[in-house]
């Protein structure tokens, strides 16, 4: 893998997706230059909920968490690009959307910490991103292929 061939897992949760903000998240990724190679509509379950976010199982919020993000579909991604988990989660903004500066996708659409509209990977939890890809995709699904733009993202490509 080459330096820019970073991945990392970003999900529209169900007010997102209510909302109808799946295309202007999706778009804001690919204008960035970020490569989707992988992308599913899901309903979770209880159990991948509590697998996805199961360092929070002691929060008073866990069931509420839960409870949210089983309450309709998710649109699931990989997007794969140089340093991609930092590069997004600075697009997502702060987990409370309070804090989050506008243009950021928290900042532009959200208000609530309980519905924060979009997860992406920690960049700050080592190994996160590939943890999540393994939870919610195949390896068959990640597909393998180069943007036709990729000489002008990338210097020295
Ligand atoms: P992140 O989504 O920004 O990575 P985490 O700390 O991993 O933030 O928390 C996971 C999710 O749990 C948040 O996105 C948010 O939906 C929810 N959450 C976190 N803290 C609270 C809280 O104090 N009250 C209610 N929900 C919370």
């Amino acid at each position: 893998m080459s330096h820019h061939d970073e991945r990392t897992f970003v999900m529209v949760k169900p007010d997102g997706v209510q909302r109808g903000l799946i295309g202007e998240i999706v778009s804001r990724f690919e204008e960035r230059g970020l490569k989707l190679v992988a992308g599913k509509f899901i309903q979770i379950d209880r159990e991948l909920a509590h697998e996805h976010y199961g360092e929070h199982e002691d929060k008073p919020f866990f069931d509420d968490l839960v409870e949210f993000i089983t309450a309709g579909p998710v649109f699931a991604m990989v997007w794969e690009g140089a340093d991609a988990t930092r590069q997004v989660r600075s697009m997502v903004g702060e987990t409370d959307p309070a804090e989050s500066a506008p243009g950021t996708i928290r900042g532009d659409f959200g208000l609530d910490l309980g519905r924060n509209v979009i997860h992406a990977s920690d960049h700050e939890d080592e190994g996160a991103n590939e943890r999540e890809i393994d939870l919610f995709f195949e390896e068959d699904e990640l597909l393998d292929y180069e943007r036709i733009d990729a000489a002008w993202l990338y210097e020295g490509e």
